[in-house]
């Protein structure tokens, strides 16, 4: 694992992920209160269903259960997004999808950078969903010179941070001692700041625009706006908020609860409203609403049959409402998912067979004990029949467009839905990131082809893909 005494990518990334997190408790208590809320309800379902936790031990998710977190930011400026680019690579997290929220009324295109192998994702499965400001989309000219102006004027990167990723890029790696300032250095870029960079008539002005504008641009870096812990029942953890002084979104976002939960669900606690100082004020006289805590619930990665049939049903429920979720409807809401979803096959037995999902496979210990047999399976399925291979689901890894566009609403206040005529533009979020995201399905097509040569290794089988 380790090369020239350098420490693994996947190492500074769950340093990091560790360091962020007290970070985020101290800057935000709320969300230490959260955090214990999601470890006790994990521990009560895991005492409550004991399938659940074979599941778990199978997929070594157990391991990483309480280490799963992702978090978001919000950047500025192309140079921004691809120095932060730079920044993930050196703990091993590389853009992965594209997501374009301007469809949704939000004036920003992101990606989620993580670590994309298995092996690694077993490490730490930490990720950032960041997002960049579409300065094109504000339409008052003045404003968007003002942005423009002010963006140009700061750097979100400490001078340290900076030297320390060209010399990861030099060397192909860093030391424990360079890791740990590296940690130290990056942390700065995510960090609060009270005092605004702005005086408090250019905030309001930027606000009155959009109120994730006056987020990016009114601060001297990309604060950490959330992070996700991730539980293993969400709906108990969205009953349970309110006792604990939280307050709940209205709605959950993603698929409704099922048997075999699939893709992602996510909640989060509304957007706290900050003391912060503008320029020319003296002392923190003006507030900012950005930061939360979010929790979610994670199950299997859907292909492209399974994800396009997931788009459709939850198309179908949004029209079926015809209104935005809010907590007017939120019951009829749930509802109404859960009846349109009874089309998505709620077993992993038929999402496998019909090409829904993503699985990873496992050599069992009756697989191991006929491999001297001269009779035996010898495809996939009837290894699987057999009882010679088993085979778990994969995690998603990503995020989903609607849901992030709830997110982002729900902290934003309903006031901040906008329309904008201009819509995508991958290639613009490219050029800007100075490299090309990956296809997420390649990669669980990839990492499940890889467990299936490896039970093949495993059962002295030629490959069995
Ligand atoms: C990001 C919102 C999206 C998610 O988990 O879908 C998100 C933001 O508010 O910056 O974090
Ligand atoms: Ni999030």
């Amino acid at each position: 694992m380790k090369k020239q005494g350098f420490v693994s990518p996947d190492e500074i990334r769950a340093q990091f992920s560790s360091a962020m997190s007290d970070m985020y408790k101290t800057e935000v208590p709320l969300y230490g209160t959260l955090l214990q809320l999601v470890a006790d309800i994990n521990d009560k379902a895991m005492a409550e269903t004991p399938e659940l936790v074979e599941q778990l031990r199978w997929t070594g998710e157990i391991e990483r259960l309480s280490m799963e977190r992702h978090g978001a930011i919000r950047v500025g400026t192309a140079d921004e997004l691809s120095t932060i680019r730079r920044l993930f690579a050196v703990m091993g997290m590389q853009p992965v999808g594209y997501y374009d929220l301007s469809s949704a009324g939000v004036p920003v295109h992101s990606t989620a950078f993580r670590a994309v192998h298995e092996d690694a994702l077993q490490v730490s499965p930490f990720r950032v969903f960041t997002s960049l400001l579409r300065l094109e989309l504000i339409d008052n000219l003045g404003l968007r010179e003002l942005a423009s102006r002010i963006l140009a004027n700061r750097d979100i990167f400490t001078a340290r941070a900076r030297e320390l990723i060209a010399q990861f890029e030099r060397e192909g790696g860093l030391n424990q001692q360079d890791a740990d300032a590296f940690v130290k250095e990056a942390l700065e870029t995510f960090r609060w700041h009270t005092q605004a960079t702005v005086t408090a008539e250019e905030y309001k002005r930027l606000h009155d625009q959009h109120r994730l504008i006056a987020d990016v641009v009114a601060f001297k870096g990309p604060h950490i706006n959330h992070l996700t812990p991730r539980t293993l029942d969400i709906d108990l953890i969205q009953a349970s908020m309110p006792e604990r002084g939280i307050t709940p979104k209205a709605v959950v976002e993603g698929p409704p609860r099922r048997q075999c939960p699939i893709l992602l669900r996510q909640t989060s606690f509304k957007a706290l409203e900050e003391q912060v100082a503008f320029v020319g004020q003296h002392g923190a006289l003006g507030s900012h609403t950005a930061r939360f805590g979010e929790i979610e619930q994670r199950g299997a990665a859907l292909t492209q049959k399974g994800r396009a049939l997931y788009d459709a049903l939850l198309a179908a429920t949004r029209a079926e409402l015809k209104e935005f979720p809010n907590e007017g409807n939120a019951q009829r809401y749930a509802q109404l998912l859960e009846k349109n979803f009874y089309d998505f096959p709620d077993g992993h037995d038929e999402m496998r067979r019909q090409g829904l999902a993503y699985f990873r496979f496992f050599v069992t210990e009756r697989g191991i004990a006929a491999r001297s047999d001269v009779v035996r399976p010898r495809d996939l399925d009837s290894l699987i029949d057999a009882g010679h291979v088993r085979f778990e689901p994969l995690v998603y890894e990503d995020f989903l467009p609607v849901s992030a566009a709830g997110i982002f609403q729900s902290n934003l206040g309903d006031n901040a839905q906008a329309h904008y005529g201009i819509s995508s533009n991958q290639a613009d979020f490219h050029a800007a990131l100075g490299a090309r995201v990956l296809d997420e399905l390649q990669l669980y097509a990839d990492t499940q082809r890889r467990s299936i040569l490896e039970c093949s290794a495993t059962l002295d089988l030629p490959p069995l893909v």
